[in-house]
């Protein structure tokens, strides 16, 4: 992309309703616009970002032996109806009326819709167990949205359903989740731990919250700072396989939200030394909810022995527009964002300093044209802008690689490379630079 076609509405100013670092940060570089409280429009960069969470939670959930699918926003009343939580869910959901006086509503999730898309059907316990997800947006009219798109109205979801024919399998499922969240998570460069959690209108006996730590965080955990340096599970798990030794391990220590958190037990198991008392964000949470809506709603699977049985069910969720935020507040610095190359809305920059200058508009264009050849999301800052501005530029959209290109430099035979995370600076030789680049972001992207 050149810079001269981008749609950057940077702000000069610091947005003033603006609390946490994400939410002021997304505001000045231009990457969300709010429309009304709680409810947003995704700009170019902003919605680089978001697409590339998805893609990386797209890759996990398909490698954990989840479909994909897209239901929705407006669901029809009379399914909610039917488990009951129409009346239950409150002033948190969106209720609509259509032209012929139906009730509707925009969808706050999905548990219902999606036991009605599997019990039009499955009607056998020989098709279990089943993974279905969609990424979709949500509405949730809460009380008080605030942090722009880490706590809003309207926010993007993946949310995974999955079907078995018993507690045990379904068990089973939960822990493919689990592990399959566990890498995500990494992938996307973020340390998330696993806490006992409360299920609130969900339901169910068996739920953890994936939580990152951050100050501006929402809830308050207490957990053994060992957890920090468990493993992660690597890309060639076997998930065909019991999972349970790698839920076992990241469960094996105290790990809890103030939502049910005791000191007595706190202190009680955990070490006075060992004791990590901090904010955090909740990036995901699964549920085990056995038949709750399975057996109201009549989803129902031949077993084994031609039995008719409700199945169990769980559901998994992630939601990519907070993770957009919950990333910058774990990766930021005085001058901007700094973000991992996987979701970087750009993984190199190229910056001609002077773009009246014929060699140095030649040589930025021609390593721009070789990186896009190579298949690197690049950025050429082909403006007239004074140089000190498209620093500036970069480093608050938080470009990871950056090259920048002057006629002084080039008559020397030098081009610099500018690494955003640490702000090293490398001197290199214009035909060196491609391959440098190219090399390090390849580093970034392999897979763990
Ligand atoms: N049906 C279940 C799982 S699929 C469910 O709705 N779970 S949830 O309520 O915990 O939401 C799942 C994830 O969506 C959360 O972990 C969080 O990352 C995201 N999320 C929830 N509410 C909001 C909100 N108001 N703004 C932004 N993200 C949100």
């Amino acid at each position: 992309m050149r810079k001269s076609n981008l749609f950057l509405p940077v702000l000069k100013e610091n947005p003033k309703e603006a609390e946490i670092i994400s939410h002021r940060l997304m505001l000045r570089a231009g990457m969300i616009r709010q429309q009304s409280a709680g409810i947003y429009s995704w700009l170019p960069i902003g919605l680089k970002v978001l697409n590339k969470i998805n893609d990386i939670i797209r890759q996990e959930q398909n490698r954990a032996g989840a479909n994909e699918i897209l239901m929705p926003t407006i669901q029809s009343a009379d399914l909610w109806r039917e488990s009951g939580r129409y009346e239950d869910y409150g002033k948190e959901m969106l209720r609509i009326e259509d032209r012929h006086e139906r009730d509707m509503l925009f969808g706050p999730t999905n548990e219902e819709m999606v036991t009605d898309i599997f019990r039009g059907y499955v009607k056998s316990y020989k098709d279990l167990p089943l993974n279905l997800y969609h990424i979709q947006w949500k509405f949730r009219d809460e009380v008080r949205p605030r942090f722009g798109v880490m706590r809003s109205r309207e926010f993007l979801m993946k949310d995974g359903y999955s079907f078995d024919v018993d507690a045990d399998s379904a068990r089973n499922s939960y822990r493919r989740m689990f592990v399959s969240y566990l890498r995500t998570f990494k992938r996307l460069g973020l340390q998330a731990i696993p806490m006992a959690a409360d299920t609130g209108p969900i339901g169910g006996d068996l739920s953890h919250e994936f939580i990152i730590l951050a100050r501006t965080g929402e809830s308050e955990v207490f957990t053994d700072k060992r957890i920090l340096d468990l493993p992660t599970p690597p890309s060639d798990v076997d998930y065909s396989e019991d999972l349970s030794q790698w839920v076992d391990q990241w469960t094996a220590y105290h790990a809890v939200t103030d939502e049910i958190y005791e000191e007595a037990a706190f202190h009680e198991n955990v070490e006075e030394e060992q004791r990590l008392q901090e904010r955090g964000i909740e990036v995901g949470h699964i549920f085990y909810f056995g038949t709750k809506y399975s057996e109201p709603m009549g989803a129902k699977v031949a077993g084994p022995d031609g039995k008719e049985v409700p199945v169990h069910m769980g559901s998994y969720g992630i939601g990519p527009s907070r993770l957009a935020a919950a990333l910058i507040e774990a990766n930021h610095d005085d001058d901007g964002m700094i973000w991992p190359t996987i979701v970087a809305p750009f993984e190199a920059g190229v910056i001609c300093l002077n773009i009246k200058d014929d060699d140095a508009r030649q040589k930025s264009t021609e390593i721009y044209e070789t990186l896009l050849g190579q298949n690197i999301d690049v950025l050429l800052d082909d403006t007239s802008e004074r140089p000190g501005g498209k620093f500036a530029a970069m480093d608050l959209i938080g470009v990871p690689y950056q090259i920048i290109i002057g006629p002084k430099g080039l008559a020397k035979g030098e081009v610099e490379v500018k690494i955003r995370k640490t702000g090293e600076k490398i001197i290199l030789a214009p035909d060196e630079v491609v391959n440098f680049v190219a090399d390090k972001i390849q580093q970034d992207l392999q897979l763990i």
